[in-house]
């Protein structure tokens, strides 16, 4: 089904728990930079929420997946207003009781600044590997590995070999401030960090757990960027701070 963001079509997969009568919480899964919504992590992810008696929505965000858009013209400003869109579409749907979001690597950045936009409608949020020095980054002129000078913006950036990016992400990422937002939500957090994943990510989720009034840091030592092979000790962390959500409202679950 797709989720219409003024025009723009988003593909997303709404998953409900089986067997359950009447609401539920719906966390909504975002992919990074270069994904989409049916990545094995992103899928064991959802599984598990869904055996807790949780609603899921993974959602292919602007330019990625089978969504509208050219990943070239993608930028965070963009993904922030599919965020916020699909947040709207999920607030309407009947069953819903609290709303969570939860994001990977850019998926995770995304989930951190749409929590900042929409702080007052979301119960929780799940940020694994967040790429919270992305905007930093952009600002220095040091993007996955590139170089440029960041007062003139090359008119694109070729990275990860074949993926070519517009300045227009650049200059929106520029703008963008990860404190500011961490500040502005005061909802239980939970960073989920694989240890063998890269030096700045790692400093990332750890800075953006220290700065969140209530957060949970869970580092799985012997992970990766999307925990290939380590599904479980992910699964197990977010079923974990998902069923202490649960069992701290008064939802009944059956
Ligand atoms: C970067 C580091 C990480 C970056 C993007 C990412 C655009 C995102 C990774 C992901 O979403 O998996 O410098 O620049």
């Amino acid at each position: 089904m797709y989720i219409i963001d003024d025009g723009i079509r988003l593909d997303a997969v709404l998953e409900r728990p089986q067997g359950l009568e009447g609401k539920c919480p719906l966390v909504i899964i975002i992919h990074g930079f270069t994904g989409h919504k049916d990545e094995q992590h992103l899928l064991a992810v959802a599984n598990k929420l869904n055996g807790l008696g949780c609603a899921t929505l993974r959602v292919d965000m602007y330019g990625h997946g089978k969504s509208d858009g050219k990943f070239h013209d993608h930028t965070l400003y963009k993904w922030l207003t599919n965020a916020m869109t699909v947040i709207d579409y999920a607030r309407e749907l009947d069953f819903v009781s609290d709303l969570y979001l939860c994001g990977h690597s850019q998926g995770g950045l995304t989930a951190i600044l749409a929590a900042g936009l929409k702080h007052d409608q979301l119960s929780g949020v799940i940020a694994r590997a967040p790429a919270c020095m992305i905007p930093e980054l952009a600002r220095t002129g040091g993007l996955l590995g590139t170089s440029f000078d960041p007062d003139h913006i090359p008119e694109s950036l070729t990275v990860w070999g074949s993926w070519t990016l517009g300045s227009n992400y650049v200059r929106a990422a520029q703008t963008l401030h990860v404190e500011e937002a961490i500040d502005r939500f005061d909802g239980p957090v939970l960073v989920v960090q694989g240890g063998r994943d890269g030096p700045d990510l790692m400093a990332s989720a750890k800075a953006a757990a220290e700065r969140y009034r209530h957060a949970r840091l869970v580092m799985i030592p012997e992970a990766t960027h999307c925990f290939d092979d380590h599904l479980e000790p992910l699964t197990d962390a977010v079923g974990q701070w998902m069923r202490e959500r649960i069992n701290g409202s008064s939802l009944v679950i059956s």
